[in-house]
């Protein structure tokens, strides 16, 4: 780093100076805090962004949002050049940046950086970072401050893409790092393109009668209800109403997260939806689950990600199954070819189960789409979802390019060009960067068309086992250290032996507990046999944290 580098730095980051006291960590998803905490933190990651723009020699991208949590909180993520969530190895990098006391320090922290990974310096190479915002009124502000980070590296340059969801921003960078064209008016295109696609190749008979393709969905006070309605715009073969698109408090009774947990219906929604699909969305538009306004009664029928990803992987099963077959009835399918499924401990037993009865290989990962996404990327087609919402469909390139050399070489108008056209389809409409509450409503859509099923056949596909998920407020949440994909405590000694004994009183009992790493909380999911079980187990255990690490308040 040369002295113009060092002082460009000293100055600018001396501006700001991170809250006293105050311990950041990169969480499940980035950094989150109350906005009004995050400047010198934000600001910290647009420096961090440059860099690994410098030496991945790639396009990034740093999305200012806190999704699900409320609105006075906000958050930063970051973009890798694949359109992913930012390496893991670089997190402690971020850690270091945010709690940095001083100028100085950070001006160390960054200059023995750069010198451990080798970030190319002084170069020709010029950086470049893709800044989204969703609609919190803090947005505006930590933009700047990102814009400051940027500009902090010598040869850097932000571009600032505006009010986007954070998929659009994810699916910006890795289309611009693909050398396509990467606009948000681009984005709609390839949606709708091959969600139209999709829809033509419907087999005959199939499809749903026109009073069946009205869908209502929740926008949760976010910018997804907004760019939905862009959207919209553009699709033909469906009717989608959209509420909850800015005019009420972000997340505060709508919105995906608040659907999932509480299981009742968000604001907006009542007694004249009843047998109408709905949807919601969470505040960032990543997430995405399905309901049912339930007769006389404030209950929802939940669809949540689970179901979500049962219903792509029959249909992407479905298609395997297809090109299997040969047009000379021989094996045609590479040998190598493997489907997975990726699923955390919050999915709900009967799922796991009936994905296993498929004949489907499913794993399991710790919470956090930086872990599902990449083992699903480990197979050449990994289906990830959590329960919450949050998921997608990828496919690995050698996988799409045999599916093209099919789609070119078998008879035009056969069943087998017909599967791999439809799978060329979805990995063009399910975002491959990250998941997407947007492109999941087409893909859902479209596939209930293809099987000419309505939404209480689907919700039939098995039965969820009651559960029960809590929050409890501890003084110190990274006290509790979690193994074997958060199954199992093994800090606070003797936790886990505690759980062990409750879940032992309830029959198909399941409970774990783990810290969240989006808000300062401990996590409680329980699953048992009846709703009154799944209840009591859950608050028992909830009680049970309370003493080990308490608040006193449980
Ligand atoms: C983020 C992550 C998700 C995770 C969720 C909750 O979602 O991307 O993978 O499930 O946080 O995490 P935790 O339980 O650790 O608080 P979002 O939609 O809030 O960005």
């Amino acid at each position: 780093m040369n002295d113009q580098q060092k002082s460009l730095l000293l100055k600018a980051s001396s501006r700001t100076s991170p809250p006293q006291g105050a311990q950041l960590s990169y969480g499940t998803a980035g950094f989150r805090a109350d906005g009004s905490l995050l400047e010198s933190t934000v600001y910290r990651m647009g420096i961090l962004a440059a860099l690994r723009s410098l030496k991945t020699g790639s396009v990034i991208g740093l999305m200012i949002t806190a999704s699900h949590n409320k609105i006075c909180d906000n958050g930063v993520k970051v973009a890798d050049p694949s359109g992913g969530m930012l390496t893991q190895e670089w997190e402690p990098f971020a850690n270091a940046l945010a709690n940095s006391p001083d100028s100085h320090t950070l001006l160390q922290v960054i200059e023995a950086f750069v010198k451990m990974v080798d970030i190319p310096f002084g170069g020709t190479q010029e950086a470049q970072v893709l800044l989204g915002r969703d609609t919190r009124p803090s947005g505006e502000f930590l933009l700047e401050a990102a814009k400051q980070g940027v500009a902090s590296i010598v040869g850097a340059r932000s571009i600032d893409m505006g009010v986007v969801t954070t998929p659009q921003l994810h699916w910006m960078v890795r289309a611009r790092n693909k050398g396509m064209e990467a606009s948000e008016h681009d984005y709609y295109v390839q949606l709708s393109s091959s969600f139209r696609c999709l829809l033509e190749l419907i087999p005959q008979g199939n499809g749903t009668n026109a009073s069946n393709n009205k869908l209502i969905v929740d926008g949760a006070d976010g910018v997804g209800g907004e760019k939905i309605e862009n959207l919209k715009k553009m699709l033909s073969g469906l009717c989608i109403e959209v509420r909850n698109c800015g005019g009420g408090e972000l997340n505060e009774g709508v919105g995906a997260d608040y659907v999932q947990k509480e299981k009742v219906v968000p604001r907006g929604f009542g007694p004249a939806d009843v047998g109408i699909r709905c949807a919601s969305l969470d505040g960032d538009a990543d997430r995405l689950v399905y309901f049912l306004v339930q007769p006389n009664s404030e209950k929802i029928d939940l669809v949540d990600g689970d179901k979500i990803m049962a219903l792509f992987a029959l249909f992407v099963k479905e298609q395997l199954s297809v090109l299997d077959e040969s047009e000379d009835g021989k094996t045609n399918r590479p040998q190598c070819t493997r489907l997975g499924i990726v699923q955390t401990a919050y999915a709900n037993g009967a799922a796991t189960d009936y994905l296993k009865q498929l004949g489907l290989e499913v794993v399991f990962t710790p919470t956090g789409v930086k872990y599902l996404h990449e083992k699903a990327a480990e197979y050449d087609i990994g289906i990830y979802f959590e329960a919450n919402g949050h998921g997608t469909v990828l496919f690995s390139e050698n996988y799409l390019c045999w599916l093209e050399n099919t789609n070119k070489e078998t008879t035009e108008g056969s069943e087998q060009q017909k599967a791999a056209s439809r799978l060329l389809a979805v990995s063009k409409l399910i975002n491959q960067a990250v998941g997407d509450a947007l492109s999941g409503v087409l893909l859902v859509e479209v596939i209930l068309q293809h099987m000419g099923w309505s939404i209480h056949k689907w919700n039939d596909l098995y039965h969820d086992l009651p559960s029960r998920q809590l929050k409890v407020q501890v003084v110190d949440r990274s006290a509790v250290v979690t193994e074997n994909a958060e199954t199992v405590v093994v800090k606070p000694a003797g936790i886990q032996e505690a759980i062990d004994i409750e879940i032992g009183k309830y029959p198909k009992g399941r409970c774990f507990i783990r810290p969240s790493g989006t808000e300062d909380v401990i996590r409680v999911y329980a699953e048992a046999f009846t709703q009154e079980a799944a209840d009591d187990l859950a608050n028992s255990v909830a009680k049970i944290v309370d003493l080990f690490l308490g608040s006193g308040n449980a």
